[in-house]
């Protein structure tokens, strides 16, 4: 039982509020020091069925600050997760809705498409064994937070900044590729800045995904068959600002231009 000072709700519905109104909001841990992540995830469960009751769906999860590159850029050395719901899939080759964003920043991942339920304990194996295919992703982030600043209490009330998904053009089964050792390149408007293999993310993405069934399921949660997992950054996030283009390169999985219209 949590003696958190604000509820999961009242956290909820001043995110909702921020993010239908496209507004900053102040950090909750600055205001009330005894946040504690059980509460965020509470309140995080409280902000995402907003979505499902106005008829969303629960399309999958997407794992956050599991790569370093993260964790430094972000100031939080602990992973998270966050939901997915059927409004945060944009179609490949669309630009960015900057009309539902704050301050939106993107980033790569690897996105994992299940074709069975994975139970606890789960394995890097036991994950691949129960995907159907992965893709290269693209993470549109948009903190709901003043400056894009958090602690982990906060960012995982904020539905770990959940705000857009792309998938890239290429579904291929894990099996045939080596996930760890999967490049990716970024070009911020044609020049590269920044490189990273899938072992960024907690040395195999997969295992990734593994820490996230076994983190469900102490909440009584599963992953099941036919959702969408995403791994976490890979790299480092970038702002996207209308005009420009940043340009994600996976080796075997195609390319996924993010351009700011
Ligand atoms: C928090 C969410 C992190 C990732 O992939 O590392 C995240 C943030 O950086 O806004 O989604």
């Amino acid at each position: 039982m949590s003696t958190t000072s604000i509820t999961p709700d009242e956290i909820a519905q001043v995110l909702l509020a921020g993010e239908r109104n496209r507004t900053e909001v102040a950090q909750f841990s600055a205001s009330h020091p005894d946040l504690d992540v059980r509460t965020a995830y509470a309140a995080q469960r409280a902000f995402v069925q907003a979505k499902l009751d106005a008829g969303e769906q629960l399309v999958g999860y997407k794992l956050g600050l599991t790569s370093r590159n993260k964790q430094r850029a972000m100031g939080v050395d602990c992973p998270l997760y966050g939901r997915v719901t059927s409004s945060m899939l944009a179609t490949y080759g669309d630009p960015i809705p900057f009309d539902r964003f704050i301050h939106p920043r993107v980033e790569s991942e690897i996105a994992f498409l299940l074709k069975q339920d994975v139970t606890a304990p789960a394995t890097v194996s036991s994950v691949l064994a129960a995907t159907d295919v992965v893709f290269g992703a693209v993470d549109v982030l948009d903190s709901r937070y003043e400056g894009f600043k958090f602690t982990l209490e906060d960012v995982v009330a904020d539905n770990a900044s959940a705000g857009a998904f792309y998938l890239g053009p290429v579904a291929r089964p894990a099996t045939e590729l080596r996930l760890d050792l999967l490049g990716c390149i970024v070009r911020v408007d044609g020049e590269v800045t920044m490189t990273a293999a899938g072992a960024a993310v907690m040395g195999h993405p997969a295992a990734a995904v593994a820490w996230l069934a076994n983190q469900l399921a102490l909440e009584g949660e599963s992953l099941k068959a036919g959702q969408l997992i995403f791994s976490g950054g890979v790299t480092a996030p970038v702002p996207v600002v209308p005009g420009g283009s940043v340009t994600f390169e996976f080796d075997g999985l195609g390319v996924i231009e993010v351009a700011g219209a």
